[in-house]
């Protein structure tokens, strides 16, 4: 896969590609991850991307002008279209269902933004998609795009090391996990579930679907409603 990132920061991204399962796919060429700096593509001695509103009030609004040309700029440097993907507090939010459907592209172009938001002809005329992570304000779309970029490589083929799961239990699809422990056998007083140690595989496997159910049912029952 092909991801190209259009940001005023790229150097935000720099440590999280850097680590790593991120680190591992790229260096394994299981990603190609480019970042494009947007405000190379404004005009002007001051390399203006921002400006005030039109009809006044608070805050600042990002031009059109330098993300189209990065837009294009970035298009060329791959024939593959791409699925465009605007990261912005109005968007859908994100979930596992569009994140597997994101790591099956052979390219995604993800567009982060600062200040109060885009010129709205930057959403009706580049025809992106519109995707947020949900009902919190962050100070940008960088950690969104990065939220992006991590959970989709993980899905990639050949992402993900022997010491990583690469596959969740089958029936623990759609739930919480259930509760882990490692050694020592007690902790401050505080034991390893008997069971665990007993060797039933049987009876292991039928106790970590009934604590997935549990905790699910108390923690998460919007979870609940859409498992199987
Ligand atoms: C008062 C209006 N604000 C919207 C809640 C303006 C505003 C604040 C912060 C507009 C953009 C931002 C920066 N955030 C993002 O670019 C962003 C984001 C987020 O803040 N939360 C969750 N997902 C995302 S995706 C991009």
């Amino acid at each position: 896969m092909r991801i190209d990132v259009l940001t005023l920061f790229p150097e935000m991204f720099e440590s999280v590609l850097g680590y790593s399962i991120l680190s591992r796919a790229r260096t394994r060429n299981i990603v190609d991850i480019a970042l494009s700096n947007i405000r190379d593509f404004a005009e002007g001695d001051y390399r203006k991307v921002d400006d005030k509103p039109y009809g006044g009030g608070a805050g600042m609004v990002m031009m059109p002008g330098p993300v189209f040309d990065c837009l294009e700029h970035v298009r060329g440097l791959s024939p593959d279209e791409g699925r465009v993907i605007l990261l912005t507090p109005q968007g859908r939010r994100l979930d596992q269902p569009m994140v597997r459907s994101l790591s099956a592209e052979k390219r995604l172009i993800l567009i982060a933004g600062r200040y109060e938001g885009f010129d709205e002809r930057i959403r009706d005329g580049l025809g992106a998609e519109q995707v947020s992570i949900g009902d919190y304000v962050l100070s940008g779309g960088e950690l969104p795009a990065m939220v992006v970029i991590d959970s989709v490589v993980r899905l990639l083929e050949g992402a993900l090391g022997d010491e990583d799961s690469a596959k969740d239990d089958s029936f623990s699809e759609g739930l919480l996990e259930y509760p882990h422990y490692t050694r020592p056998e007690e902790f401050r007083g505080m034991k390893v579930p008997g069971i665990l140690l007993s060797g039933n595989h049987g009876k292991i496997a039928q106790w970590r679907r009934e604590q997935a159910v549990e905790r699910t049912k108390r923690r998460r029952p919007d979870l609940l409603e859409e498992a199987d």
